[in-house]
């Protein structure tokens, strides 16, 4: 059984980050140990959350985790509590990956134009460089612009794909963008291989309605699906089908549960293809 490390906070209640990554890659029948980068008591988009952080933490699990000769076949980071966990970061992908480990890194800092509470705005710089440490980045059209250092707006088919390959020329990752669009009734990802030199998209429906988490639940399962031997084309069409559904489900629910999509739903769906 392959055995990965997934690195971001526990937002207590939200459904985003640890909360859904463990659920949804463990779908996928793989092993999946966990850093919790800082525990919230809810994700950013609350107000009056609690905030516990939890860098000087990361060196110290590294050095146990040496000691114990725990190896790893895949990363997969999210939301990171403070610039430091950076090189913190860095450091465990570097000294506890198996050959050829598989580095995802989602550059989760922003999304609807702005920065999520807390974060300063240096710190895409930081997110940066650790995008140049990934196999494959899965930035939401905010992130790519902060990322690329361009304004937030619409851009057509053919800017995006330029975007793309830039962002892939200057981290040498793979790039899935995701909440891409050109029609109104549909959502979805546009996939730039590097190792194939190869774009490609996936839509699905569009649900006409926001939910926090989705990122969170798209990413997990694509790492999950690479994982399991998919391209990272296919893999992305795995999980925008997986988000579409949960969105789906979620919808008759939508002013209650807001902070997060009900991806329990859908998990049938990802056992569906082990
Ligand atoms: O879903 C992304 C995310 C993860 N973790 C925390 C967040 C957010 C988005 O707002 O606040 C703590």
């Amino acid at each position: 059984m392959k055995r990965v490390l997934t690195i971001q906070d526990i937002s207590c209640v939200g459904q985003c980050s640890l909360t859904v990554a463990l659920p949804i890659i463990s779908s996928f029948g793989i092993e999946t140990a966990v850093i919790p980068t800082a525990v919230l008591s809810t994700h950013t988009a609350f107000t009056g959350f609690t905030f516990a952080d939890l860098t000087e933490e990361l060196p110290k699990i590294e050095k146990h985790w040496e000691k114990e000769k725990i190896k790893f076949d895949g990363f997969y980071t999210g939301y990171i509590g403070s610039i430091r966990q950076i090189e913190y970061i860095i450091s465990i992908m570097k000294h506890l990956g198996n050959d050829k480990a598989l580095k995802v890194v989602d550059p989760c800092m922003a999304d609807h134009g702005k920065l999520y509470t807390g974060f300063s705005k240096d710190f895409p710089n930081y997110m940066l460089a650790l995008c140049k440490e990934a196999d494959v980045i899965l930035p939401n059209l905010t992130e790519l612009c902060l990322l690329l250092d361009l304004p937030y707006k619409e851009y057509s088919k053919l800017e995006l794909e330029g975007m793309v390959k830039q962002i892939s020329t200057i981290t040498g990752a793979s790039v899935v963008l995701t909440g891409v669009s050109f029609k109104e009734d549909e959502l979805g990802a546009m996939t730039y291989d590097k190792t194939k030199d190869e774009l490609s998209y996936f839509f699905t429906e569009r649900v006409p309605m926001l939910f926090h988490g989705t990122g969170d639940c798209f990413a997990s399962a694509f790492f999950g699906a690479v994982l399991k031997g998919y391209t990272f084309a296919k893999a992305a069409e795995v999980a925008c089908t997986f988000t579409y559904l949960s969105v789906k489900n979620t919808r008759e629910d939508a002013k209650e549960h807001w902070y997060g999509v009900h991806f329990e739903s859908a998990l049938g769906y990802l056992n569906s293809l082990t």
